[in-house]
């Protein structure tokens, strides 16, 4: 990394990332590292390969010395992160040595979880899965198992489930974090923000943050990305109830009232169309239904949604004149977890519409068309029919998902309806964290003849399972390829760097295993999942070999702005960007989004919101060794004028009580002008209760125990989860 883009990388992450290093000088695994000049060491080996901690999947490199993992640094070939890893990357290696680790493959002993456990070999474990696999088949029919997963490593249990017959495949990345996001996109423009988001941030001069909270949210290319923007010059607008490390870089800051995002949009879009600042060739050229969408918002001024949000007309007017000025290099960006208040896909379509005027989307500083490789998939046999159709639901009930409704699986288990679910496949997603109301997914548990978790660590998921498979870390194993839909196209390997230090195995051996005990081995003609590739790439014309030494094979870049050739298609019914829904009409709901104010909570609470930390990746990476030295339990927000009046100061410890009386654990108090007095906030993914997660059981507070309360987006699906209120309870 050259001195000039490392300053810029820091600046962004800030405090965090020189935490980072000096927590590298203290662990003695990075410290080692550091004092090797890794250009002149004999034997060491740098295997390239790709991050696992988050799903960002960025090109990094292994140090391996003597069969020992030194360190983890970027790939410098890989575009994704341009051979910067974030401060959760680099602590990767902690994976590879955490003592909490599972190691053998479990039989539960006792009832379900109560983490009594027999350890069995591998045959034993996907034998005794099988059998009963087969015997819910016969019984209920294949679709009775569902799979929950979350990231590429569940590709080929996913292949393995549907070749058993089951469409019932769901990840929490839909309904409990960007489903609505690209249903609103998608309802607006036909297409998907998808991920890596499409957003040109590098090039925007204006860029609108709603919620995002780049620096903290350490998707890579986007903080670096953010970085360069501001270096740039770019006017950056931070709207956020908390003042966020990105509100830190911004001209304006709006600390809006939680909940009331849409009525600040539609105040922005307001201003845009009567001061005629939008852009009107664009809109003329490509948009359906501007007039009835015109009319439509006719009576949300800035005057209106003052008192909704909070925000000073002025501001509203002033920070709409500024996105004006910019377009169409004015990026607001679409956001990714918005799962927030119930209204979050129309709020989305609302931020689809407020970029379409901006004439943004398809524009160099707004929104690129993504472009990749063209690597065919693997020519596998086809998979069975399923006669029964998908659980999760039922009767098109949310008729704009286009992804499987984790929470519908849930809801499909406890009641039978519309038919039953009688074992669940969990790969690498702690449900008890990622779905909210704990106590709906624990029931549902309970009615289940099959439950099996392949993770990591004994994640409180796991507690629950009947059988626990224990899978190699990512810098001990191949995964599938990662075909990239990206500004430029390549193709990225993850390979091993070092061996599993016990029984553990990775997802593809178990996925075949038990494919081949399943009666499905022609579902798995290849041998060696390095056959796998070598058919797959031989077929795309590349070669395997150059992919393992290099990591990363890059394509030829392409035009990805509409200005450069890209043809503007809008596969929506109309084939145009469309301010006014038809199909939203046609389905019962606003054509046009319309405000409706949220819930408030019972006197004397506080909104509990929740967010990311720099070094962690939701309630994964809490007993790495490396990581939780940094930070090893969450803080509550409390802002300080509310802890003044409660007698609070930053370092004291409460519980947080919420509207249903569950109590959490105890959490630090952080006392802090930076967050408004009608909410508070902590990092999502502490607050772990599995014994055997030794070093972080018990510290901090878990915000999933907490979320109770949901709503359901009419729309998708999506479980809305910023609508829950605590009460602060004093440490006896
Ligand atoms: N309360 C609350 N709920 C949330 C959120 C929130 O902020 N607060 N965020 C939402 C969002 S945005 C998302 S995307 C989802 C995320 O939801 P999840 O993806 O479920 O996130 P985690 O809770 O980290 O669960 C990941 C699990 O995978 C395991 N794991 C890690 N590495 C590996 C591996 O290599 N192999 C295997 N087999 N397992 C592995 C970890 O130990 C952990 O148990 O949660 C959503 N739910
Ligand atoms: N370090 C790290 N980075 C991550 C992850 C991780 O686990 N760790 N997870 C990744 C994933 S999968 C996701 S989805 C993203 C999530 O990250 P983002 O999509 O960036 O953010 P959210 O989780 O939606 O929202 C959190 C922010 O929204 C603010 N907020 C809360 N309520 C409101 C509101 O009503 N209005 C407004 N305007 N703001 C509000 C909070 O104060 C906080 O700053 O992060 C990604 N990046
Ligand atoms: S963003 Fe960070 S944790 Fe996620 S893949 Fe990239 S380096 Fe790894
Ligand atoms: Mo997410």
């Amino acid at each position: 990394m050259n001195s000039l883009s490392r300053r810029r990388f820091l600046k962004i992450s800030g405090s965090t990332v020189a935490a980072v290093a000096a927590a590298g000088a203290v662990g003695s695994l990075v410290k080692k590292a550091e004092a090797l000049d890794s250009n002149s060491v004999e034997g060491l080996q740098k295997i390239p390969t790709y991050c696992d901690i988050c799903f960002w999947k960025c090109g990094a490199i292994a140090y391996v010395q003597d069969g020992k993992l030194w360190k983890v640094e970027g790939n410098p070939l890989d575009p994704l992160s341009e051979g910067r890893l974030c401060p959760r990357g680099t602590g990767g290696v902690g994976a590879h040595y955490d003592p909490d680790r599972l190691k053998a493959p479990l039989i539960r002993k006792t009832v379900r979880g109560a983490e009594e456990w027999v350890e069995v070999t591998w045959d034993e474990a996907i034998d005794y899965i099988a059998q009963k696999m087969l015997k819910i088949k016969a019984d209920y029919g294949p679709e009775a198992i569902a799979f929950f997963s979350h990231g590429i490593g569940g590709n080929f249990f996913k292949h393995t489930l549907k070749a058993f017959g089951t469409p019932n495949i769901a990840a929490p990345s839909f309904a409990q974090c960007r489903g609505p996001r690209d249903v609103g996109f998608r309802l607006t423009f036909g297409e998907d923000v998808s991920s890596p988001e499409r957003t040109d941030i590098r090039n925007a001069q204006c860029l609108v943050l709603i919620g995002s909270h780049l620096g903290e949210n350490m998707h890579n290319t986007q903080v670096q990305e953010f970085a360069q923007a501001v270096e740039n010059g770019a006017t950056i607008i931070v709207v956020d109830p908390r003042f966020s490390v990105a509100a830190g870089k911004a001209k304006y800051y709006l600390p809006i009232k939680p909940g009331t995002d849409l009525a600040l949009v539609l105040a922005w879009m307001n201003v845009l169309v009567n001061e005629n600042l939008y852009d009107t060739h664009y809109v003329e050229q490509y948009g359906f239904g501007f007039e009835q969408f015109a009319a439509s918002i006719q009576s949300y001024t800035p005057e209106w949604a003052y008192p909704q949000t909070g925000i000073e007309p002025e501001l509203i007017r002033k920070t709409a004149r500024e996105m004006a000025r910019y377009r169409p290099a004015t990026l607001v960006h679409p956001g990714r977890h918005v799962t927030w208040n119930g209204d979050d896909a129309q709020r989305s379509r609302g931020i689809a519409l407020l970029n379409a005027l901006l004439g943004s989307w398809g524009r160099k500083g707004g929104f690129y068309t993504p472009v990749s490789m063209d690597v065919p998939p693997y020519p596998y046999p086809a998979y069975p029919k399923s006669e029964k159709g998908k659980v999760d639901n039922p009767d098109h009930k949310y008729p704009f998902a286009h992804e499987t409704i984790t929470t519908g699986i849930r809801e499909a288990t406890i009641s039978g309806k519309p038919y039953p679910i009688k074992g669940w496949f969990v790969y690498a997603t702690n449900l008890l964290h990622a779905l909210p109301n704990e106590d709906e997914t624990l029931k549902a548990i309970q009615n289940l003849d099959l439950m099996v978790v392949v993770d990591v660590i004994p994640s409180e998921i796991a507690g629950w399972a009947d059988v626990v498979l224990p899978e190699s870390v990512y810098l001990e194993r191949h995964d599938d390829l990662n075909v990239e839909w990206f500004r430029e196209p390549f193709i990225a390997l993850r390979q091993p760097a070092v061996e599993a230090p016990h029984e553990q195995k990775p997802n593809w051996w178990m996925a075949k295993k038990l494919a081949e005990k399943l009666g499905l081995g022609n579902y798995y003609p290849w041998k060696t999942i390095e056959e796998y590739f070598e058919t797959r790439l031989n077929n795309a014309g590349y070669s395997y070999a150059e992919l393992k030494e290099k990591g990363i094979i890059r394509g030829k870049k392409q035009p990805i702005y509409f200005d450069e050739g890209v043809p503007a298609e809008f596969p929506t019914p109309s084939g145009k960007i469309e301010f006014y829904s038809v199909q939203l009409a046609d389905a019962g709901f606003d054509p046009v989004p319309v405000y409706k104010a949220p819930p408030e909570g019972p006197p004397g609470s506080f909104r509990l919101l929740y967010g990311r930390a720099p070094v962690h990746s939701f309630s994964r990476t809490q007993s790495n060794p490396i990581l939780s030295e940094m930070m090893d339990e969450n803080e509550v927000w409390i802002n300080f004028d509310v802890a003044a009046r409660l007698g609070l100061k930053s370092g004291d410890y409460v519980k947080l009580k919420n509207q249903d009386g569950v109590i959490s654990n105890r959490i630090k108090v952080k006392a802090t002008e930076r967050i408004r007095t009608d909410c508070v906030y902590m990092v999502h993914g502490f607050g772990h209760n599995s014994k055997m997660l030794k070093r972080p059981y018990g510290k901090g507070a878990s915000d999933a125990q907490l979320i109770t309360k949901y709503v359901t987006d009419p729309l998708m699906g999506g479980t809305a989860m910023n609508v829950n209120f605590v009460t602060i309870e004093m440490e006896a």
